[in-house]
């Protein structure tokens, strides 16, 4: 496949989608909205694949969707145009994607962030809904997913008043996993996503789905989504394998059955 605005690459078991429209700090066009959305699912599909990385370079990750490409639009382009939909296509991949942020991650930058699995940001990460600033408010999950993960708060400040967080803030109010240096943090993600990788696939499925679970539905209905999830575990030979290598004391060589 050739991409125009992204850069691909495999290494190992994790696949990397890198932005690339440096020009403008990664913003998203609709040519790139698509181009990432074709290749995390090509990476879905493909079984040498455990993992994802997204991710942009050292002075940003996205400063949002492409306001240039956006401001003379009217409202029915909005509703109508694919723009809108586009975005709904991460919730649909299966393997954990781990964003790899360094530098600015605004809009939808920062939103395509809180989509994704966990998040590795370098100490120059920055994140921010700054939408209120151009007129508008975020779109694309921002008083949503922020309002879940950091509370309604920060999430009203950050929406209504501009307030970006810094890495260790990120880190502080739950929004990344882990803070690497600026130098090397790609590399840093990759060792971090090659783990995730090496886990028995079918699980790692499944305990996606089940934890977006917790997030979509009541906790009765979280919970009969993990007792059906963990039940149907017991039908794949990835089960038996790993109990099987905790007794023998070796490692267990999954299959992905
Ligand atoms: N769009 C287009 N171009 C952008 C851009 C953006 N979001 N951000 C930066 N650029 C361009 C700049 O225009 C500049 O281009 P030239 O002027 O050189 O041609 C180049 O990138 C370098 O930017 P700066 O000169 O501004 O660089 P600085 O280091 O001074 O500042 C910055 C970096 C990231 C702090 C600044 O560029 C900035 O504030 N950018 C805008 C951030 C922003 O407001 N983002 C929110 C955009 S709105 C939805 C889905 C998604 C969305 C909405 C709905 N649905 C599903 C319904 C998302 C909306 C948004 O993200």
């Amino acid at each position: 496949m050739t991409y125009t605005t992204i850069l691909t690459e495999t290494r190992g078991r994790v696949g990397i989608v890198q932005l690339n429209r440096p020009q403008a700090m990664n913003a998203f066009n609709l040519v790139m909205l698509g181009e990432v959305f074709d290749a995390l699912e090509a990476f879905d599909k493909d079984e040498a694949i455990g993992a994802i990385i997204v991710t942009g370079n050292e002075k940003a990750f996205a400063a949002g969707a492409d306001i240039k490409e956006m401001a003379e639009a009217s409202y029915v382009q909005m509703v109508v145009e694919e723009r809108v939909a586009v975005w709904d296509r991460i919730r649909k991949i299966r393997k954990p994607v781990i964003a790899a942020v360094s530098g600015w991650a605004l809009g939808g930058g920062c939103e395509f962030a809180l989509s994704c699995d966990m998040v590795i940001a370098s100490e120059s990460a920055k994140f921010g809904q700054p939408e209120i600033t151009i007129g508008v408010i975020p779109g694309a999950g921002g008083t949503q997913r922020l309002a879940r993960l950091v509370g309604k708060h920060l999430a009203m400040e950050m929406v209504i008043n501009n307030r970006t967080l810094t890495a260790q803030e990120a880190q502080q109010f739950g929004l990344a996993n882990r803070i690497v240096p600026v130098e090397g943090y790609l590399d840093a993600a990759v060792t971090f996503a090659d783990e995730v990788a090496s886990r028995a696939p079918m699980a790692v499925r499944m305990a996606k789905d089940a934890v977006n679970a917790a997030f979509e539905t009541t906790l009765t209905e979280g919970l009969n989504v993990e007792k059906r999830d963990f039940y149907q575990l017991f039908a794949t030979e990835d089960q038996k394998e790993g109990m099987t290598a905790f007794i023998e004391k070796r490692k267990p060589n999954w299959k992905g059955k």
